[in-house]
This record gives structure tokens, C-alpha cells and sequence, in this order.
């Protein structure tokens, strides 16, 4: 039968070899839970079964412990686990899956089915861990009309219309992937958001879908439209600081936890791309924010304010703008407030240097946005594994106490010891049988959980598991795939933007290129806006002479990107207007290099062609073939930016290309 991709990396296909099964039951002949298990303890114990049955092709009962080779389930204290940490040990004969909480013993049964789906032994297992950030949440870009802004594989998971009667079975099957991979919050909205999600009606469906994902250890979350007070209260303002706007809010806080008693709180986009926001009344964002923490009450929730906020003007430079609105805020933000950042300063595009406002904000909690839909990064056509680009933003050092300062410090909270730590990912995720449009996309869903959960795994390791648990367990199979995988990032930004361009996409469908784009209601959205090209070179000055953006960062990283002897040229056009004849660390010309990744970039793709074609035997042909037919989109739209942009910025450097590659098809 060919697998549409549905079952995720959740497939649990039978383990190939009988002797590695048959020693696999040796060790579950039955799950043990407690006499009186909690909802999630049940939900953990039918995963196993359901996993183990599949991958062992036997009967597992689930039941009381007997006897010896069986796998048990408890639920104890241990101080160094944290709350949802967990250890599957050996002991006695017997398999303990054991955590402090509920959660923490789901999430070690998803470890040991992931142990089993990777080809490893349960003789011996001794696996522990706990999650670095404590707030790992997917956001929804979802609307209550069923679209989703830019998402790519098709309409809403989420059918407000039959809610709360109907329960699709979808949502327990997302709900397990996202337990499996530790994910542990949802934001169901987009945060565009409508005020609809607030009022009663939908408040109860929200209540439904909370009592979904509840068993999974997961909390729902609402994107809030700031004027809600106004649209739904009928209230003649939104005024954080109005009594009356402060009461509406206490008492809308109430009726929802009424509804979800363990909602987790909200996300905010205020002031920014037209959105509402304290600002209209002359307040800043910590003073809304503070309102929505304070209207919480004793309601164990959070408000995650987003910081993506720019001015339409053409004289400033769009990096420093969430800097300057934010930064001056850190320390005013009350305790339930984190500040949510996007991974770099302008917008996901291919590759951003950090935001510096990491670092930079040390009495206020980061939440680190990264965009798993591939707004920017060639939609659902183009392969492209994110995990190297999250990887680059987390290991990124911001030098704020000296070397070491990781953005992934900054954001898991140990740096400046918070208490609270969250990161969230903008989800790929729509109504397609196989969930993200692209089959490769899955890997960047799960890239996210298994980050969220521990940045410090490699994108390499990650790939390997997620291949081996979705795609094959063939070695050489799964070693092509991986290492197609770990390329695709690089070789996408070598087609697109190379060298540190940026923003020079399609203005209406951000698709595509469009580097001549020279005129738009919003004067820092223009491609020529970023790119600068002219007579004499290419780049966007962001040094002392230029936009300054580069005082923004602690000095050692100021020193090593504002140089062009030591400015890394995967960042060059980021902060430097470079002279075409420039010669650069590789020997080349500006424009020669530049020339020269566009089209080693584009031939790449058919690297990426040639090694997925070898890999066809060990794959399910159904999905080969969808990849194989995407693989072609991504070859000819790799030709398109190639030529569109060698050609734009040809028309402005005046320069031939170099010799060897051939003009543009
Ligand atoms: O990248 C831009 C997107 C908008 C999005 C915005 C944001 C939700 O084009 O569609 O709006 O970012 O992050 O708020």
C-alpha cells in the first residue's frame, strides 16, 4: 500500500530483522501502569502498545506487571528530571519508564519507541532527559475562515465550523506527533488575529480542542486582536490603561479559564503591519503587555509579545527598529511577559544574522520565533531542512557575558537565569493528507520538537532519526537522504541570496525573485531597498558609515562582521556596500563569486535530483515520485532566480560572467 504520509515518523513499521524482534519482546512482554492512571499515563501506555505491537508484530498487553520482561510505567519524584524529564531504565528485569509528572513519562515512551524505531536494543537501555526551554509551542497562523497565512499544504487542520460536536480524528493524531517530539503548547490562531476566537462560541471550541490535547501534555494558547475590548466589549477604547479596559479583560480572562482551566495564555502582535496596539493610545508595548499579564490574575498563564514590529520608512534601516522599541523596555515587562523575537532582524529569510536583540534584553525572558512554513524558502516545492538554519541562530554567540553568550543561552533562560524559557516555531502544518504539502517538511516539524527540546542536538543527528523513523532504514538510503538533507539549506540560499542578500522576493506572493523591485506602498519593503546595488557595488552599509545597524551587537561581534577582511561572506551583503572588483578570502571578485553561487547553486539541484533518485528503491514509491515531481518544480524555479538575478544585477555592475559559465537560459 503506498504511504501518503499521513502516519508522520510515527509509522512503527514492523523491525526488518526477526533476531533484533524477537530480542525486542524479550524485554516487552506487557506495559504496567498504576491502578488509578491519569489520563496521560493511559494515553502513554496505548502509544507503547500501539508502537510495539506494530514494530514487533506481536500482542502487547497492557495490564498489571507479570512477572519479569515486561515495561512499567511510574510516575516518581526526582529532583534532577525537572518537571517533564524522564529516564527509561533497566532494573529488576524489567523496563522502567519513569518521570516527576505525567508528561515526563510520555514523553520516555515516545523515547524508547523512537529507540526502537532507530534500530537500537532495549537490552540495557538507559536513556534519561529533560527539556532545556520550558515553553515549547508551534503557532498556528491559522484563521477562523479556515485559511492559513502562508501556509502551503492546504486549509486549517482546525474545522471551527463542526466544533465542538465533531472531533476530528486528526487533531488526536496531531496531538501525538506534537507529544512525541515534546512540543508542548499550541497556538491556535493566527496572529493576525480575529476577535472571533475570544467570543463564547468560539471559546467553547477551543475548549474541545483543549480537551484533545490535554492527555498529550499539551496546553491550547489564542493569538488576541489588542482591540478586542472595543470590537467584541463594545468598550469606546482599548486603553491598557482604562479600568474599564483592564475589567474587560480580568473578566474575559475568567471566562476562558472557566472554559480551559489549564489554558496557557496568548500571543500578541500589536503595532505592527497594521495590527492594533497599545501604542494607538500612547502607550508602549510593556504597558500593554503588563495589562494582559496583570488581567491574568492567579490564572497560571503567559502573554507572549511579539517584538516584530517596523515603520514603513524608506530613510531608516528596518534591522534596528524592533531594537530601538524594544531593548529600551527590558526590565519594565511583568514576570508573565516574554518577549517573543524572530531568529533575525528583518523577516526568515534564507539566512539573517541573530536579532540582536538577543543579549540584549537580560531582565526579560526571549521567546526565539523561527518559521518552520517556508514562506520565504520556497514554499512546499523546494527542499529545504531548517534545522542548520535554526542551528546557525541558536549557536550564535552573542558575547553578552563574554564567549559563550549562545543565543540558545539567551533563549533556554541560563544565561540571565529566568525562570521562565520559551521558543516557538510558526507551523507548516494544513489539512494535506500529508500534513506539510512537502513530505520533506515533516522533517522540519520534527527538526523544531526535538530542538525545543534539546538545542544542543546536531541537524545531522536529527535528520538521521527522523529519515530512519519516516523514510527507510536502508544505510545508504538513509546516509544519501541525510546528507541531501544537511545541503539543501545552503545550496537554497546559494540559488536565492546569496552572500548575505536579502529580501529581494516577490512583494505580493513573497515568492520568487524580484530584485528590481524598486516601488511599494511600504518604502522598506522595495528589494532595492536591501540589495543597494549601483554602479559601484552591492550591499546594504550597515557599518559606522552606513545604517550603524552593527552597534546594535556587543563589540567582538561588531569587530568580526564590520570588516570586509573578516566580515564571514555567508553575511557580507548583510552590512557591507561592496565594490564589484572587490577581490574576496576566495580569490574572486564580488561579482564573480556572486555569479558564480548562483549558478553552483542552481546546478545543485540537480545534485539533489541525482541523489534522490538513487534512493528510490529503498523509499515508497508513491512518495519518491511526489518528491521526485517537486525536485523538478525546485530545478526550474532554481533557474528562475539564477537568471532573474544574474541578469537584474548584470544590468547594474556592467561586468561580463566569468568564464566557464554559460549565459543565462
Ligand atoms: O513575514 C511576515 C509575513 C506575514 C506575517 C508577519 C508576522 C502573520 O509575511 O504574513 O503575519 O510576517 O510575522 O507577523
Amino acid at each position: 500500500l503506498a504511504d501518503d504520509g499521513y502516519r508522520l515518523w510515527l509509522k512503527y513499521d514492523q523491525l526488518p530483522e526477526a533476531s533484533q524482534r524477537k530480542a525486542a519482546l524479550r524485554n516487552a512482554r506487557f506495559i504496567a501502569v498504576p491502578a488509578n492512571a491519569s489520563a496521560t499515563l493511559q494515553t502513554a501506555a496505548r502509544e507503547l502498545q500501539k508502537g510495539l505491537q506494530a514494530l514487533l508484530g506481536q500482542a502487547v498487553p497492557v495490564g498489571e506487571a507479570r512477572g519479569k520482561g515486561g515495561i512499567l510505567l511510574t510516575v516518581a519524584p526526582d529532583p534532577a528530571l525537572g518537571r517533564e524529564g524522564y529516564r527509561v531504565t533497566t532494573q529488576d528485569g524489567n523496563i522502567r519508564i519513569s518521570g516527576p509528572t505525567d508528561a515526563g513519562v510520555l514523553y520516555g515512551s515516545f523515547a524508547l519507541l523512537r529507540h526502537l524505531q532507530t534500530g537500537q536494543s532495549l537490552a540495557g537501555i538507559n536513556l534519561s532527559s529533560q527539556p532545556k526551554i520550558q515553553y515549547r509551542l508551534l503557532n498556528h497562523w491559522d484563521n477562523p475562515n479556515g485559511t492559513v497565512e502562508r501556509g502551503y499544504a492546504g486549509s486549517s487542520i482546525w474545522k471551527w465550523q463542526e466544533l465542538p460536536e465533531v472531533l476530528d480524528p486528526r487533531y488526536q493524531d496531531y496531538a501525538r506527533a506534537n507529544a512525541s517530539i515534546g512540543i508542548n503548547g499550541v497556538v491556535l490562531n493566527n496572529v493576525n488575529a480575529s476577535p472571533r476566537l475570544l467570543t463564547a462560541e468560539y471559546l467553547r471550541k477551543v475548549a474541545a480542542l483543549a480537551g484533545v490535547m490535554r492527555p498529550y501534555g499539551i496546553r491550547v494558547y489564542l493569538s488576541v486582536f489588542w482591540a478586542a475590548p472595543k470590537v467584541l466589549g463594545g468598550l469606546p477604547t482599548s486603553d491598557p490603561l482604562d479600568p474599564q479596559v483592564k475589567r474587560w479583560w480580568a473578566a474575559k480572562m475568567d471566562e476562558i479559564y472557566r472554559a480551559v482551566p489549564d489554558f496557557g495564555g496568548f500571543v500578541v502582535k500589536a503595532n505592527s503591519e497594521g495590527e492594533p496596539g497599545p501604542q494607538d493610545y500612547g502607550r508602549n508595548h510593556a504597558q500593554g503587555a503588563n495589562m494582559l499579564a496583570e488581567a491574568l490574575g492567579q490564572h497560571d498563564g503567559i502573554v507572549m509579545w511579539r517584538a516584530f514590529v517596523y515603520k514603513a520608512d524608506g530613510s531608516g534601516d528596518r534591522f534596528k527598529e524592533a531594537y530601538q522599541e524594544f531593548q529600551p523596555l527590558d526590565g519594565q515587562f511583568n514576570p508573565k511577559v516574554l518577549v517573543q523575537v524572530k531568529n533575525g532582524p528583518i523577516d526568515f529569510q534564507a539566512r539573517e544574522p541573530f536579532h540582536p536583540l538577543f543579549g540584549k534584553m537580560p531582565r526579560t525572558p526571549l521567546v526565539l520565533e523561527v518559521q518552520l512554513t517556508q514562506e520565504y524558502l520556497g514554499f512546499a516545492t523546494h527542499l529545504v531542512y531548517l534545522a542548520p538554519l535554526i542551528k546557525e541562530c541558536l549557536e550564535a554567540d552573542t558575547h553578552a557575558k563574554g564567549l559563550g553568550s549562545t543565543v540558545a543561552k539567551v533563549v533556554d533562560g541560563s544565561l540571565d537565569q529566568h525562570r521562565i524559557s520559551g521558543i516557538a516555531g510558526v507551523a507548516n502544518i494544513g489539512a494535506d493528507r500529508n500534513w506539510t504539502g512537502h513530505p520533506m517538511g515533516q522533517a522540519n516539524w520534527y527538526a523544531f520538537g526535538r530542538l525545543a527540546w534539546d538545542h544542543t542536538l546536531p541537524a545531522k543527528a536529527i535528520a538521521q532519526e527522523w529519515t530512519q523513523m519516516t523514510l527507510t532504514q536502508e544505510p545508504k538510503a538513509a546516509a544519501t537522504i541525510v546528507a541531501l538533507l544537511e545541503q539543501s539549506r545552503s545550496i537554497y540560499v546559494r540559488y536565492t541570496t546569496p552572500m548575505g542578500l536579502h529580501h529581494i522576493m516577490g512583494q505580493t506572493l513573497h515568492y520568487g525573485p524580484e530584485p528590481w523591485l524598486a516601488k511599494s506602498a511600504r518604502p522598506d519593503w522595495t528589494a532595492v531597498y536591501y540589495h543597494r546595488a549601483d554602479a559601484e557595488g552591492l550591499g546594504f552599509d550597515r557599518t559606522a558609515q552606513g545604517s550603524n545597524a552593527l552597534s546594535l551587537y556587543y563589540p567582538p561581534v561588531q569587530q568580526q562582521w564590520g570588516t570586509l577582511a573578516t566580515c564571514p561572506l555567508n553575511y557580507l551583503l548583510w552590512f557591507h556596500h561592496v565594490p564589484w572588483d572587490y577581490k574576496l578570502s576566495t580569490g574572486r571578485t564580488l561579482w564573480n563569486e556572486l555569479t558564480t553561487r548562483y549558478y553552483t547553486g542552481a546546478d545543485s539541484v540537480q545534485w539533489m535530483q541525482r541523489q534522490w533518485a538513487q534512493v528510490q528503491p529503498a523509499v515508497d514509491p508513491a512518495l519518491h515520485a511526489d518528491v521526485t515531481a517537486r525536485l523538478l518544480v525546485q530545478q526550474r524555479e532554481a533557474l528562475w532566480w539564477r537568471d532573474a538575478c544574474v541578469l537584474y544585477f548584470q544590468s547594474i555592475a556592467r561586468l561580463p560572467l566569468p568564464p566557464g559559465l554559460p549565459p543565462p537560459t
